[in-house]
């Protein structure tokens, strides 16, 4: 029996089956690349969810995690530490925030945002104590805590986990009409992610996120938009925000803020969401270290300094465009932003996850979801090359 075979027997035996990973046991990464243990290499078009923009094991982010962590590790937030202020600093000049609070994974980050804008509500806007109402979207993902599935449409993320947090109200994603008439006197804020990915990359109409923007100014809802996969780079910009011209009165970004080192996400907002939160009142054990500070701040340089955001844009354009000359009777729709794309089966293909597996063989790692989509979103550092050569592998699999 191969290695490879006795790891996924004893995951199977000894872990708890939440997943149905693509059996392939990967032991090695860099770049765009990763390996697996009998030495076979792959192009990693899912870059952990968009965790690894930077590519995997990028040198400048291991060296600083390597020093920090020979230095200091963990403070907690009950004393200082000489990373944290750095890092606010570097992502107040990055996005232009004026306050940040940091968590650790993206769901902290999302229920932060939560808190902080419920607390605004009832002690800015005036909203009666408990009516506060946040406004959604439907096929949305932000995570996995309680509070999160509560307003999640999926039935597997969602069934048998109740009872369920209340306040949260459900619009169709793209619809401006639904979210005006959604909008009431105890609307504190609207949570949504600027292209929904796991819905399977579904980008709305030119417009719609202009209308909204509008819509939160004139009520006094806040605007929390989730970019913990589309921020950082994926979609060929820093924000997917900037592609709608418009600006968000929260941001969250996770994900790719480590370069898939280590959990990090952080809150940006303005002064006075944020500015409700006192002492006592939001926190966690690791939020901020100095490990993870540490990381961060690498992780943000070599996106910009690297010119990775450009080549998102660039490299994007171009996967896209390869991908749409496939001919193909089994493609039903291509679509992506930068490097955040998707390629949606008919569904008498018979599932997209077949072909990730043939993908695999070929030594290419996607992902399937829905179904009948195939998501591609490799590191952000890939070349022109390594484009060819990928859509070069999808178009012999579709055929
Ligand atoms: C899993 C999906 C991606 C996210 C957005 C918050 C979070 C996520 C927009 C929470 C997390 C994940 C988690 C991962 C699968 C993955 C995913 F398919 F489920 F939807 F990326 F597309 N907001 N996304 O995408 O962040 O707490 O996980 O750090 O296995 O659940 P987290």
């Amino acid at each position: 029996m191969s290695n490879s075979k006795n790891l996924i027997d004893t995951e199977q035996r000894l872990g708890a089956h939440n997943y149905k990973p693509l059996d392939v046991v990967l032991t090695r990464g860099e770049g765009v690349y990763v390996w697996d243990t009998d030495g076979k290499r792959y192009l990693d078009c899912l870059s952990a969810y968009s965790a690894v923009n930077q590519g995997h094991c990028h040198p400048k982010i291991l060296a600083a995690m390597v020093e920090q962590a020979g230095k200091l590790t963990l403070t907690s937030r009950a004393f200082r530490n000489d990373q944290l202020a750095h890092l606010y600093e570097e992502l107040a000049a990055l996005t232009g925030s004026h306050k940040i609070l940091p968590m650790n994974s993206g769901a902290e980050a999302v229920e932060t945002a939560i808190k902080a804008v419920r607390k605004w509500g009832y002690e800015v806007k005036g909203v009666p104590e408990g009516k506060a109402e946040i406004i959604v979207c439907a096929d949305n993902f932000h995570g996995r805590t309680l509070s999160i599935v509560s307003f999640s449409t999926d039935p597997d993320a969602r069934t048998g986990f109740g009872p369920y947090t209340p306040g949260f109200r459900t619009v169709p994603f793209g619809d401006a009409d639904a979210f005006t008439a959604a909008i009431n006197e105890n609307t504190v804020g609207a949570l949504i992610e600027p292209i929904q990915g796991e819905a399977g990359v579904i980008i709305p109409q030119p417009g719609y996120f202009k209308r909204v923007r509008e819509l939160c100014t004139e009520n006094k809802v806040t605007l929390i938009l989730d970019e913990i996969q589309t921020g950082l780079g994926r979609t060929g910009k820093l924000l997917a925000e900037e592609h709608e011209g418009i600006e968000a009165d929260v941001t969250l970004i996770g994900k790719a803020l480590s370069g898939g080192f280590y959990p990090v996400s952080a809150v940006l907002s303005n002064s006075e969401v944020l500015g409700v939160l006192k002492p006592g009142q939001h926190g966690s054990t690791f939020g901020g270290n100095p490990l993870a500070c540490a990381v961060a701040r690498a992780a943000l340089r070599v996106l910009t300094e690297e010119g990775m955001i450009e080549n998102a844009a660039v490299m994007g354009d171009y996967f896209l465009e390869g991908l749409r000359s496939i001919r193909s009777n089994i493609v039903k729709d291509v679509r992506g932003r930068g490097l955040m794309m998707a390629v949606e089966l008919v569904p008498e293909a018979g599932g997209a996850r077949q072909y990730c597996y043939t993908l695999k063989d070929r030594g290419l790692l996607a992902k399937d979801t829905h179904e009948n989509t195939i998501r591609l979103a490799p590191p952000l550092v890939i070349t022109k090359s390594q484009v060819d050569w990928a859509v070069e592998q999808i178009e012999k699999t579709l055929a």
